[in-house]
């Protein structure tokens, strides 16, 4: 299956029925007045969240939706049937845009959240509306309105509490698999994740908590090296952000100088996501020499000067994992009690998920604009996004 978090999908929703011109036609009662009834309700297009989906593939095969339209009107004053909804079923944290005009409709971030994308036409008036006192037999009926139209952009948006972020082979998956059921692919090359993995860390019934691992990023993402910057639009959703680090590379690089990168291109792709809660992890401490170890972290760690917590693991031998675990489990129930009472507190993580979600949906836009043009430059025009992955995402729950 492929991982797909961005479709193009076009949205019809039904017309509205005619309403009837009829008139009551019976023995032996003449002149039996209108009875023409009203036309049917066009179905309108739903969205509904499914928290069994986790990718967009279904809509790049099949990307145009009609809803049924409203039946019309008939004698007897009988209302037309209506036209039944159209449910289209996304992931949970899909967003919805208007494609011409680049609008926000709405997102759907709760299993079962629904939300109408196009709305069905009303059904038209038969003419036993328009009886009065002084037209007792009028022919007139209004026919249906039509039902709206859209040319539209999902886009998802994994949602999680705990996002990763680091190098390639910094060790984000094998951490992902020691905390969680979740089971990446693991290897010693970079970019072996190639797209978004879900794993659900469990510390007891009722403690658990999301976290998901995205591709590497290297110097260069924001403009498109590797595979790019888009997967960060994953970590919008999330609460805190760990940011992994190989203690011990074997180029032999400056840590600090890697997790500087780092910060760098998250910066460039939205200064609210760089600006989160991010913890610093120093992994792979299993490397060091055990006599070096303390003196080499204590003075990685005065050199980091880090204003958030700092970790000291191995995801290897699960060293500090488990207190990791805890402390980002018991950060995440102050931040989501503060959320729950305190008003404030709500209405300003709010404005940062807004803030994030908009730098974010600028930045991967303007990529993808950039893309189009080089695309059309070399004449590859095959019509598809580049963002395709032949890969699955995996979500574990235990
Ligand atoms: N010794 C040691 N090796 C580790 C540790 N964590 C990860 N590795 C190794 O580092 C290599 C890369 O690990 P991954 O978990 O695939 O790294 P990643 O950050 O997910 O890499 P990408 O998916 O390419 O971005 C693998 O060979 C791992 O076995 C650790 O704590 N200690
Ligand atoms: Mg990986």
């Amino acid at each position: 299956m492929k991982f797909v978090d961005e479709a193009l999908i076009t949205v019809e929703a039904g017309n509205g029925g005619a309403g009837c011109l009829s008139f009551r036609r019976e023995k032996y009662i003449p002149r039996g007045g209108p009875d023409g009834g009203d036309g049917g309700d066009g179905g309108s297009v739903v969205l509904l969240a499914d928290e069994n989906l986790n990718t967009l593939i279904d809509f790049r095969y099949q990307p145009r939706y009609r809803a049924p339209n409203g039946r019309p009107g008939a004698g007897r004053n009988k209302t037309g049937a209506g036209g039944n909804d159209l449910v289209l079923k996304v992931p949970v944290g899909t967003t919805v845009y208007n494609d011409e005009t680049d609008t926000l409709i709405g997102e759907v971030v709760c299993n079962d959240d629904a939300i109408t994308i196009a709305n069905g036409g009303r059904g038209g008036l038969g003419n036993t509306r328009f009886k009065s006192s002084t037209n007792r037999a009028p022919r007139r009926t209004t026919p249906g309105s039509l039902g709206e139209s859209f040319k539209l952009r999902l886009e998802l948006r994994l949602l999680a509490d705990v996002g990763l972020v680091g190098f390639p082979n910094a060790g984000k998956s094998t951490l992902i698999s020691q905390m969680s059921a979740a089971k990446p692919k693991i290897a010693d090359y970079p970019f072996t994740t190639l797209a978004p993995q879900l794993g659900v860390v469990s510390l007891a019934p009722h403690r658990s908590f999301m976290i998901t691992d995205i591709p590497g990023l290297i110097p260069g993402a924001a403009k498109g090296a590797g595979l790019g910057i888009r997967f960060l639009r994953h970590l919008t959703r999330t609460r805190i952000l760990l940011h992994l680090v190989d203690v011990a590379p074997i180029d032999n690089r400056d840590p600090v100088d890697i997790v500087e990168t780092i910060a760098d291109e998250l910066e460039q792709f939205s200064p609210a996501l760089a600006a989160r809660e991010r913890w610093l992890v120093l992994n792979k401490v299993d490397l060091v020499a055990t006599d070096q170890r303390e003196a080499s972290i204590q003075s990685l760690k005065e050199s980091f000067n880090w204003p958030f917590p700092v970790h000291v693991i191995s995801g290897v031998t699960g060293e500090g994992c488990e207190l990791l675990a805890y402390n980002l489990m018991t950060r995440l129930e102050v931040l989501m009690s503060e959320r729950r009472e305190d008003p404030e507190a709500e209405s300003v993580e709010r404005i940062w998920l807004d803030r994030m979600a908009e730098e974010a949906h600028k930045r991967i836009a303007e990529l993808r604009e950039k893309y189009r043009v080089k695309r059309k430059g070399n004449d590859l025009g095959d019509g598809d996004d580049d963002d395709d992955h032949e890969v699955e995402v995996i979500l574990v729950r235990d």
